[in-house]
């Protein structure tokens, strides 16, 4: 009998132990146990059809871009939105009499329960039109500069460890606290122009925040409703919105419209090339660290997973894709076709190497496998498909690094894209 209870004891246990082994995620961060995985192609149309052409690519291009629409961000709602752009403030010497500095509101005319989306711009003076680096930011306008005449944005933030804010509110002590993730004296004396705004100013970035944001008004029949499969998620609207910074950028005669680079770091990073997929206006896509489901390939088991995204951001994506969540090799796509999208535009993909849970290989791997898309156009793209030592930027139309230190933007970064911006964009 004592035997008998024994034994059951230690099956019982045991079933415990291997439920708890069959749910626990495990996260891979070895090379050897990534395994073999078969990328779609993206030269390969719906009907099995090789693309060989432009014109072939154009329409493919059309079906990649309905792929991630339905499958991964969700779509993006077609319909026009009246704006209007309100400049509140303008400084003509900012930085030290470098720059001019200014604050324009874009106000959603047809919904004035909105907050507007509020866009800050240094100008480099004396210049006649600039290109510019347009990137939202994730603290409010006050957070990238220490220049005291920015308003402390009122909008929903989130709470941190520290008192930067508290009770979702930014307090002063935020004032400037990403400065050096933007180094705007070096992008204006190198005769660039900046444009920012907060990015919950769209949409506040937790799971409800929708409520509060531009897709409590726009989509489908439900704004908002995240079960509709393809209904677009946070990213969507984010990427939605830095299109209509653009709409106002074209407006303005101090910038060169035809030249506005999308540039993100991280989220913000996934929703900048979705924005540059999605608006060819973009003339250039900065990706900086944009990880999983955005430059790295979702195929290649290393780092964050489609199932661990999906399941810390239900918010981000559309529904469906949670449905990959286990079976990610039926995902009709993976990110080196929206990457592909970019094509023929420049694209600067970069990693950094205390970031494995962004899968710098993988980023890599998405930015090499976009080469034939580019040879379509007669353009290298990267030119290599051997993952480079840390800070050894490579590539031509297509860039990439990896450098060494945490997941953020450094200057080593800014070196790179203005260097990128300089030889591609201008
Ligand atoms: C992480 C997330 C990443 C990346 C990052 C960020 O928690 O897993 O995909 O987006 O946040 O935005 O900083």
């Amino acid at each position: 009998m004592a035997r008998f209870l024994f034994c059951l004891a230690v099956a019982l246990l045991t079933v415990q132990f291997t439920n708890g082994q069959a749910t626990e995620p495990v996260y891979n961060y070895d090379e050897t146990k990534v395994g073999t995985y078969i990328l779609p192609n993206a030269l390969i149309n719906s009907k099995g059809k090789a693309v060989k052409t432009r014109a072939e690519w154009a329409s493919r291009r059309t079906e990649l871009r309905q792929l991630f629409a339905e499958n991964v961000y969700g779509k993006t709602p077609k319909q026009a939105v009246r704006l209007r752009f309100q400049t509140t403030s303008v400084d003509s010497s900012a930085l030290n009499g470098l720059a001019i500095r200014k604050l324009i509101s874009i106000i959603f005319v047809d919904y004035p329960q909105l907050p507007p989306l509020d866009v800050l711009l240094y100008l480099p003076k004396g210049q006649r039109t600039v290109p510019v680096f347009l990137g939202l930011n994730f603290c409010g306008n006050h957070c990238v500069t220490t220049e005291a005449a920015i308003p402390l944005s009122t909008r929903w933030m989130v709470n941190g460890n520290d008192d930067t804010s508290l009770n979702n509110k930014a307090t002063e002590k935020a004032r400037g606290m990403q400065a050096r993730r933007w180094p705007i004296t070096t992008i204006i004396k190198r005769g660039y122009a900046l444009a920012t705004a907060y990015y919950g100013d769209l949409e506040p970035d937790h799971p409800t925040g929708w409520r509060m944001g531009i897709r409590s008004v726009l989509g489908a029949s439900t704004p908002g409703d995240s079960t509709k499969a393809d209904n677009w998620g946070a990213i969507g609207a984010w990427a939605w919105g830095m299109s209509r910074i653009l709409d106002y950028l074209q407006t303005d005669p101090a910038i060169d419209a035809k030249r506005v680079i999308s540039f993100g770091h991280s989220r913000i990073g996934k929703a900048a090339i979705w924005a540059g997929v999605q608006d060819d206006r973009f003339a250039a896509v900065i990706a900086n660290e944009s990880g999983e489901s955005g430059a790295a390939l979702s195929r290649r088991w290393y780092g964050e997973t489609v199932e661990r995204i999906n399941t810390s951001f239900p918010h981000w994506f559309c529904a469906r894709y949670k449905t990959y969540n286990k079976r990610v090799a039926d995902l009709p796509v993976d990110q080196h076709e929206l990457l592909a999208l970019i094509a023929p535009r420049p694209l600067y993909v970069a990693s950094a190497d205390g970031d494995q849970w962004s899968d710098p290989k993988g980023e890599f791997l998405g930015a090499a496998y976009t080469e034939p898309v580019y040879a379509l156009y007669g353009k290298v793209g990267l030119g290599t498909m051997t993952f480079p030592a840390v800070n050894q930027p490579i590539g031509q139309t297509v860039r990439y690094h990896d450098r060494t230190g945490k997941h953020d933007v450094m200057d080593y970064d800014w070196e790179q894209y203005l260097r990128f911006a300089d030889e591609l964009v201008r």
